[in-house]
């Protein structure tokens, strides 16, 4: 049947012009969930599982309809009725399975392996409530739980559920389904793990509730509040549980195919995402150890099975958990890790390369490093980084399990969905050979000097940005100048990512201004991050940027020339309507502490120019598209080593001993400031960064502030501009997800 009718059908009679969004929403929903059920599965004698406590999936509906083929018909089907499938889109809730880029790159991670029809599942958890919806009051960030759950979702009920042992209790688990369909190709599946008697009334207040309730709570929240001990030993519930279910559905699966349990190694691969997983390693060997296998041979098979991404090298976010909370929650594990531990001990002598270390905590990290085939990280920059030094140690007994896979993202989601305009524009320009080889995108160089071509990027551009402003006055109210330059800074709110260094640059512009040294044209600087509930101090960077976007907007001087908006409830959803419409994408980490970045690659595929340090995958966008076509500033990854290693940075050579930069700084606790804000949140701040600075915001901060006044300068020459746009995407091709995923299978995991 046509589609057409197919949807009037659900409608009940009613016709699309006559059937409200709602009605047409639910019709669409359930015909792609049809269409989905009959996509088949995509199978092989050998499986991967991806394994990660986050997926942050985002809404699916656009996603299923580009991926099954279907998106434009269903979008000339509505059009023709007067519909407009982005208004179905705001209907459907968002699952913020997710913090962030971990998440969302699993996410894109799926989408690629099911278009490349390689046989890979995700296993995560069922969280009832995604990451926090925030809200600002005040000039400051506030929580609400983000429930995203519905009777007539994505999530499928499975029959399929295990029993997971804690030493108190004993949970059952339900397992629930999402279909990953890939793009024009077979389907996979997200597994998400789920307890049997959650409770979501138990969350009140906020998003305050019991942590101890295990049994009613493992589910409820996405990465639950660890600034107390009850709140890490939920996480250490929850980290078992979701690894005990991946395990024995791994070894289901592999029984159901006829293979026995020693062959796990030739028919699954287990890919470990960051460090909350990896109790998974010791729960498959007591899973072999129970069915008879002996311990040596059962390590060497889960050796042979499980590989290991490192995602971060900041210290903190290393996972060691002490023994006493892992006695608590799951004694079972200890002696298995206890062996783990006695045979490198036995076998190197180092105390460096031990899983418990002196003071009872056990190196999550370490014990993948030793009990995986492979360790990599995700970019080029990163991986040497682990290898010359924070994982060196272990580099120099297992050289051959390390290796780089640079990150990438599903242009599906991308690029075809969040900018239409210009995935037909380059459709147009070079066929449509880059949806399934991304490398084709380099075909648009041929038009770099090509005015018609390069005007209509201009034009496409433009028109993202008024529909951005459109978009922001109907969600929050805020009205902005389509004229003006966008900038736009959106990530995770985290000293090392710097939004303070970019608050300090707003601090400058706005007196330059009021100085009268008014600027070409106006600027817009568009910021959105959440904090999490208990950083203090990303939640007083917050508190700074919403006071001077509120100084300024009531500044009839300088608001003309100078807006700040930072949009509420930063997501998926919302990186969706900001990306398309960028012409400067701020990436300024300081050098050696963003592992990656893929943000830098969503903005660089649609056209924005990075301003940025060199530092993650910022590195290989440089060396691609090269100097002429990027903004670099800031010192190196080895300088920034070298301070640290050396305790040679301090911020006193810069406040108060450099008058420029102590002016911008004392501003945040200035007497309109003071006024404005709230004194408390301020002061401390200031004191931050003039005492501490651990990420060295005042050591770049002048060289930021000249390299971006000359991205602003050089985007007045239009056409060189927008050449610097086509080579961007030109260029991108190499961080399609379809690129990433090929070589993780080429060089790990060998599918088919
Ligand atoms: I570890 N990352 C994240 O989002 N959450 C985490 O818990 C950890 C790492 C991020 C890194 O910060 C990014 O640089 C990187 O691009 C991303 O993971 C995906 O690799």
């Amino acid at each position: 049947m046509a589609l057409k009718e197919e949807l009037t059908q659900k409608l009940g009679g009613k016709t699309l012009q006559e059937a409200e969004n709602t009605e047409i929403y639910q019709a669409l929903l359930q015909l792609t969930k049809e269409r989905l059920q009959a996509v088949p599965a995509i199978t092989g004698d050998r499986k991967l599982y991806y394994v990660s406590a986050e997926f942050l999936i985002g809404k699916l509906l656009s996603n299923n309809l580009i991926n099954l083929g279907m998106y434009d018909e269903v979008r000339a089907v509505l059009a023709e009725a007067g519909k407009k499938l982005s208004d179905l889109e705001e209907l459907e809730p968002e699952p913020s399975l997710g913090n962030g880029g971990l998440g969302r790159l699993a996410a894109c991670y799926l989408d690629s392996v099911a278009t490349l029809g390689l046989s890979g599942d995700g296993v995560g958890l069922n969280y009832h409530f995604g990451l926090f919806e925030q809200y600002f009051k005040d000039h400051k960030q506030a929580e609400r739980p983000n429930p995203w759950i519905k009777p007539e979702g994505w999530l499928q009920k499975t029959g399929v559920s295990f029993e997971v042992p804690f030493r108190d209790f004993t949970l059952r688990s339900v397992m629930y389904d999402i279909d990953v369909a890939g793009y024009d190709n077979g389907k996979n599946k997200l597994h998400l793990f789920d307890i049997e008697a959650p409770d979501e009334a138990m969350v009140k207040d906020g998003i305050d509730f019991d942590k101890t309730d295990i049994p009613h709570n493992l589910t409820l929240f996405l990465y639950p509040d660890d600034s107390d001990r009850a709140g890490r030993l939920l996480r250490v519930y929850q980290q078992y549980f979701m690894v005990s279910n991946a395990a024995q559905l791994i070894l289901k699966e592999l029984a159901g195919k006829g293979y026995a349990m020693r062959d796990l190694a030739k028919h699954a691969v287990i890919q470990i995402n960051d460090t909350h997983p990896s109790m998974i390693i010791p729960e498959l060997i007591r899973l072999m150890m129970k069915d008879g296998i002996s311990m040596e041979e059962a390590i060497s098979i889960v050796t042979q099975t499980c590989a290991y991404t490192n995602h971060t090298i900041l210290a903190e976010a290393l996972e060691k958990w002490p023994v006493d909370y892992l006695e608590e929650a799951v004694p079972q594990l200890m002696p298995i890790i206890r062996e783990l531990d006695r045979r490198v001990r036995e076998k190197y002598g180092d105390p460096k390369l031990s899983i418990i270390d002196d003071g009872n905590l056990v190196h999550m990290a370490h014990m993948d490093i030793h009990y995986g085939f492979s360790v990599n990280g995700v970019a080029a920059l990163h991986t040497e980084i682990l290898k010359s030094s924070e994982l060196k140690v272990f580099h120099d007994i297992y050289p051959e399990k390390f290796n780089n896979k640079t990150n990438g993202i599903t242009f599906r989601r991308w690029l075809m969905h969040c900018n239409p305009a210009l995935s037909a524009l380059i459709t147009e320009l070079i066929g449509s050979g880059w949806k399934k080889d991304a490398g084709e995108l380099e075909k648009l160089l041929a038009f770099r000097d090509d005015e018609t071509v390069l005007n209509r990027l201009l034009e496409i551009k433009q028109n993202n940005k008024h529909a951005l402003k459109e978009y922001l006055e109907a969600s929050e109210q805020i009205s902005i100048d389509e004229t003006s330059i966008y900038d736009i800074q959106i990530k995770r709110l985290h000293e090392y990512k710097r939004q303070q260094m970019n608050a300090l640059y707003i601090i400058w512009k706005y007196r330059q201004i009021k100085a009268g040294n008014k600027p070409k044209r106006p600027l817009t600087l568009l910021f959105g991050a959440k904090a999490a509930p208990a950083y203090i101090i990303a939640k007083d960077i917050i508190h700074l940027i919403l006071c001077l976007q509120d100084m300024i907007a009531k500044d009839p001087e300088v608001s003309p020339w100078l807006r700040i908006v930072m949009v509420e409830n930063y997501n998926v959803t919302k990186a969706e309507k900001l990306i398309p419409a960028c012409d400067i994408s701020e990436q300024i980490s300081l050098a050696s502490k963003e592992a990656s970045g893929t943000g830098n690659m969503k903005f660089m595929l649609n056209g924005a120019v990075t301003l940025g340090t060199m530092d993650g995958a910022n590195v290989e966008i440089h060396d691609l598209v090269g100097e002429e076509n990027i903004y670099i500033f800031g010192k190196s990854s080895e300088e920034v080593i070298a301070l640290y290693e050396k305790q040679a940075y301090h911020p006193g050579d810069f406040y108060p001993a450099d008058p420029e930069i102590a002016g911008l700084v004392d501003f945040i606790i200035s007497p309109e400031m003071m006024r404005l804000g709230d004194p408390e949140n301020l002061a401390r701040l200031y004191k931050d960064m003039t005492h501490k600075d651990w990420f060295m915001a005042l050591l770049d901060l002048k060289s930021y502030i000249a390299e971006k006044e000359k991205a602003l300068g050089e985007y007045e020459d239009r056409t060189a501009w927008a050449r610097k746009m086509l080579v961007n995407i030109a260029k991108a091709g190499f961080f399609s997800s379809d690129r990433a995923i090929d070589q993780y299978n080429k060089d790990i995991w060998h599918l088919k």
